[in-house]
């Protein structure tokens, strides 16, 4: 491991992370799955991608970052969940051009299926005052709201609402599936996740806390839903990515992966969440890039009998990481005992 944080200089600033390497999730010996190519909007980063199971191939719609500094999304296929093509030259969305509240694009997209659809939970982004762009790794003062969006079949996306319009906030996840009628959805208001409901997709109850960051520990600073939670035995599968600063020479923080189990009813509450993080930053492309020490997965299919999680790596390029299901179980066995049927 590339223990960057150590001889430095400055030896009473910087620590040791409290957490090194779990070994859960193994990353693909094909990392990274993706990366920036000589297309204007995707010539910097690409990184953070939702992903979905879409007529036999994994639909993949990924942030990306292009000479303009400005985040788009860009849309790829796989039909081996590991070798992904970009066959359309043209973000797959973009941000309307006279929206105030979106001058630095759009991020981090997550996509839900949903009766017959594929929803959407992304960030709009902008400085305040939004007046002069800047790239999104930069120190800038940044405002950031949820957005949902949907679509039908990957031809287009359209927009259906801002979740909290008046409220900063980031990392929102929706349910595939409905709760009493009404839709659920998790989200980052900062610094911990929350849960809300909606009937109609447009206006939503009041943030109940779900988790919050757990000071002293590899999660202390803030947390955020990775992919929409997922259906398993013991209630809804739920990877979720934790801050830690670190005060590192180049960057102060990182952002390892966790996992927790939330009830399969009622799913504001917590039935596990395990102590140690099951993916952490590791390899070069992980530790280095526009912004250093990052995981952030924001898509899991299972495929076979694995989970593949897709990732942002150091914010540059995309990674994808796997576990067998066994495994995932045989440690939810361990912590829960069987799963109540
Ligand atoms: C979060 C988001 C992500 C980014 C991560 C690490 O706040 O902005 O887009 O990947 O920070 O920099």
């Amino acid at each position: 491991m590339d223990v960057c944080w150590k001889g430095s200089s400055d030896g009473a600033r910087w620590r040791e992370p409290t957490v090194q390497s779990k070994v859960l999730f193994r990353r693909s010996s094909d990392n990274p799955i993706l990366t920036p190519n000589d297309r204007w909007w995707e010539s910097r980063a690409v990184l953070n991608p939702g992903t979905a199971l879409y007529d036999g191939r994994v639909a993949m719609v990924y942030r990306a970052v292009g000479t303009d500094g400005i985040s788009r999304f860009g849309l790829a296929w796989s039909g081996d969940g590991v070798h992904f093509e970009r066959p359309d030259p043209y973000p797959f969305y973009e941000a309307p051009i006279d929206d105030p509240t979106a001058r630095l694009g759009v991020e981090d997209p997550r996509l839900t299926p949903l009766g017959s659809d594929y929803y959407v939970t992304y960030t709009k982004a902008c400085t305040a005052p939004a007046t002069t762009p800047k790239l999104a790794w930069e120190t800038a003062p940044f405002r950031v709201r949820s957005v949902l969006g949907v679509t039908r079949d990957f031809q287009g996306m359209d927009v259906i609402a801002t979740i909290l319009p008046d409220t900063d906030s980031k990392d929102s996840v929706l349910f595939p599936e409905k709760f009493a009628g009404r839709y659920a959805l998790l989200i980052r208001e900062f610094p911990s996740i929350q849960y809300l409901t909606s009937e109609d997709l447009h206006t939503w109850s009041e943030p109940k806390e779900v988790m919050a960051p757990v000071p002293g520990t590899w999660e202390a600073e803030r947390i955020g839903a990775g992919p929409p939670p997922l259906r398993i035995p013991w209630g809804w599968l739920l990877l979720y990515h934790a801050n830690e600063y670190l005060r590192l020479p180049n960057n102060e923080r990182m952002y390892r992966m966790g996992l927790a189990v939330l009830d399969a009813g009622e799913p504001w509450k917590v039935l596990y969440r395990h102590p140690e993080p099951i993916f952490v930053p590791e390899a070069p492309y992980e530790m280095h890039g526009p912004v250093g020490n990052v995981v952030f997965g924001e898509g899991l299919v299972e495929i076979g009998e694995s989970y593949y999680l897709y990732y942002g790596a150091g914010d540059g390029v995309i990674g994808l990481a796997t576990a067998a299901r066994a495994d995932v179980f045989a440690l939810l066995t361990e912590a829960l005992g069987g799963p109540a049927r």
